[in-house]
């Protein structure tokens, strides 16, 4: 088999290159090593900032998103028992829409089928070979057969866990990384939403985050522990953390059945560059941010956008000089939203060795994003990304 972008990873950064792309009349091929059903049920980012919002929709994929997705103007951070509003809409000029990228994902795969291109689920086996060569090659297995594909580039968009990075000789990457000593509970409940912004809670007895998806489902969060085990968190208690982290008089939570729950741990991660010899990384295989700033979905796509216009490019003119720039492009806008994900995770956190001290820093710096407007509109513009 040949192609000219071989595509490994069917998840936000690999569907929207294969589009991108497309779009430009170059041909790809996606391997995925999960099922169509797995990946259009796996349930994470949900804020969508502005240009990841404007992406879709100019690359014809955004209909939906259009027509189902919320635009938030605002954003509630809640501290001491007070919750305070961050006008976006104000400091920005700009807003963010609500759609789950379980949704987005459908909406890809959906749009590459109707191209015809090919997408294959449940490949075994993946590996990438002769990178530093004009043929880079991926082998694999599918429906039982051993495959070998040969392309004139590869897009590493396998996540963090996936195999491109990892296929890079040792020495060639710098890789930078933090890890929190806590993680995120997150559900999922068919409970109309309490809030009709997401709303960031800061408590003594650690974080919680209120988020929605429409106006029948619920999305929230709780710090927890890195390693907790579900099994001690029974809905009701899951409802109850919740009311005494997140409850404010007069506004009580609404509670529901809770459809899919989970725990993600937290870590910063950076591999530079983003390019060996014919590999590109993208999206979380080449870095990672913890949620809090609600980046990472956002990064993965800012990635494929830089990447499909150098491959264009590339095609288009025969200079390798925009691929060349692909990855300092992007790490500008990474190390950007790597700096805000750390600081509002540092903000929001109780840190399990964290003393008083940090517990006032804490307080301090939510009482002054919220009462100065110079404070308020970094973290706006941070937050819909017109920073990088
Ligand atoms: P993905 O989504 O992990 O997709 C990688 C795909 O590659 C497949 N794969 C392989 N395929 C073939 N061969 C192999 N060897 C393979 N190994 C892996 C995987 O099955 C998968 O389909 O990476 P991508 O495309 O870079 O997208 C990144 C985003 O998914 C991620 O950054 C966000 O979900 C992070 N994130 C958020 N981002 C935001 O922008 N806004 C948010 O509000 C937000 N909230 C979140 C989040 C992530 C969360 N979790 C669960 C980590 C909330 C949570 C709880
Ligand atoms: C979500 O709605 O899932 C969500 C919202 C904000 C975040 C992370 C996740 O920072």
């Amino acid at each position: 088999m040949r192609t000219q972008v071989g595509i490994v990873g069917a998840g936000p950064a690999g569907l929207t290159l294969a589009h991108l792309l497309h779009l430009e009349g170059i041909d790809s091929v996606v391997l995925e090593d999960r099922s169509r059903e797995y990946v259009e049920a796996r349930i994470r980012a949900g804020v969508l900032e502005p240009g990841t919002a404007d992406l879709l929709r100019e690359s014809g994929v955004g209909g939906r998103m259009d027509r189902e997705g919320i635009v938030h103007h605002g954003v509630g951070l809640q501290f001491d028992r007070e919750r305070h509003r961050i006008d976006l809409q104000a400091l920005t000029g700009t807003s963010l829409v609500i759609y789950g990228q379980t949704e987005i994902v459908k909406d890809l795969i959906e749009a590459r089928l109707e191209t015809g291109r090919p997408l294959l689920f449940e490949v075994e086996g993946v590996s990438v070979h002769e990178l530093e060569s004009d043929r880079p090659l991926v082998r694999f297995r599918h429906d039982g057969d051993e495959q070998e594909l040969e392309c004139d580039v590869i897009a590493g968009c396998d996540g963090f866990h996936g195999v491109s990075r990892p296929s890079i000789p040792a020495g060639v990457l710098r890789e930078f990384s933090r890890e929190y000593p806590f993680g995120w509970l997150g559900i999922l409940a068919a409970a109309p939403p309490s809030n009709d912004e997401v709303v960031y809670v800061h408590t003594e007895r650690g974080f919680a985050l209120l988020s929605l998806r429409s106006s029948e489902l619920s999305r929230l969060y709780l710090q927890c522990r890195p390693d907790e085990d579900l099994a001690d968190w029974p809905d009701d208690r899951i409802w109850e953390e919740l009311h005494i982290r997140a409850g404010l008089p007069g506004r009580p939570l609404n509670e529901g059945p809770v459809l899919e729950k989970g725990v993600t741990g937290m870590r910063s991660y950076v591999a530079e560059p983003m390019q060996y010899g014919r590999l590109f990384l993208a999206g979380d295989a080449a870095h990672i941010v913890p949620p809090t700033g609600a980046k990472g979905l956002n990064l993965a796509i800012a990635d494929v956008r830089i990447l499909a216009e150098s491959i264009a490019d590339w095609y288009r003119t025969g200079s390798t000089a925009a691929l060349d720039r692909y990855s300092e492009r992007c790490l500008r806008r990474v190390w950007r939203c790597e700096h805000f994900s750390w600081w509002m995770t540092t903000m929001l956190h109780r840190a399990p060795d964290d003393d008083e001290f940090g517990l006032r820093l804490q307080l301090s710096q939510l009482c002054y994003v919220t009462a100065s407007e110079a404070a308020a509109r970094s973290l706006a513009e941070n937050y819909v990304g017109l920073v990088d």
